[in-house]
């Protein structure tokens, strides 16, 4: 679980559009360069197919850096493509359904938006929540209302799991989602709409919750 704290300290999630001009592998590539720690592949356009293809590409890109590789949504596209896990939300398939596609060795998230879907999930089926959105954003047109650096606190307070915040994040909130007691930051926008996304990753580099090396 240490180490699954430590992997979500900088979780990179792709956007193919924000991504387009250098595409979502060499982003990855670059972003990995700069201290990303995890990084997961979100689609909402492709098919199951084409998540796999690149799924099977960014596991190649990932090879040897020790960074996970989890799949948004397509719990069939991670297990097809061998991915490390999956990242699922409240409107997706269930957690249980999701643990069973997936097997017992690979990570399952699961994004909680509100203090009852935090008290609503199972640790022994679930390895991490997404917590958020902390601020407003334009990368997901449908969010949930902003939870502030408060509301986040109050989410996290609520389960042991690992924890990763979500959300209108930029280098410049490390500290307010620190001192929330998060284990990491998850980004869009901060690094795949960057010119230098390996720079962009590395502004968050004093992000380094308390007692952890
Ligand atoms: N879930 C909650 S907010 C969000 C997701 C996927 C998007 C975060 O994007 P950004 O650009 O880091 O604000
Ligand atoms: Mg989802």
């Amino acid at each position: 679980m240490a180490a699954l704290r430590n992997q979500l300290r900088l979780y990179l999630v792709t956007d193919p559009e924000l991504c387009a001009q250098i595409g979502v592998v060499e982003t990855v590539r670059r972003a990995v360069a700069g201290g990303v720690t995890m990084v997961q592949l979100r689609d909402k356009h492709a098919t199951t197919a084409q998540r796999t293809d690149l799924a099977v590409a960014l596991k190649a890109a990932l090879q040897g850096t020790g960074v996970p590789l989890l799949i948004n949504d397509d719990v069939v596209a991670a297990a097809a493509a061998d991915a490390d896990g999956a990242h699922i939300g409240q409107g997706d398939i269930s957690t249980a359904q999701a643990r069973a596609i997936l097997g017992p060795d690979k990570i399952l998230g699961l994004s909680c938006e509100t203090p009852q879907t935090v008290r609503d999930v199972d640790p022994l089926i679930v390895d991490y929540l997404g917590l958020g959105p902390v601020f407003g954003t334009a990368t997901k047109a449908d969010h949930a209302q902003p939870t502030g650096f408060d509301g986040l606190a109050r989410l996290i307070a609520l389960s042991s799991l690992p924890n990763v915040a979500i959300g209108g994040l930029k280098s410049d909130h490390i500290n307010g989602v620190m001192s929330s007691g998060a284990d990491g930051m998850a980004v869009v926008s901060a690094i795949c709409g960057q010119s230098d996304p390996q720079a962009a990753a590395r502004a968050f580099d004093t992000f380094k919750p308390e007692g952890r090396p």
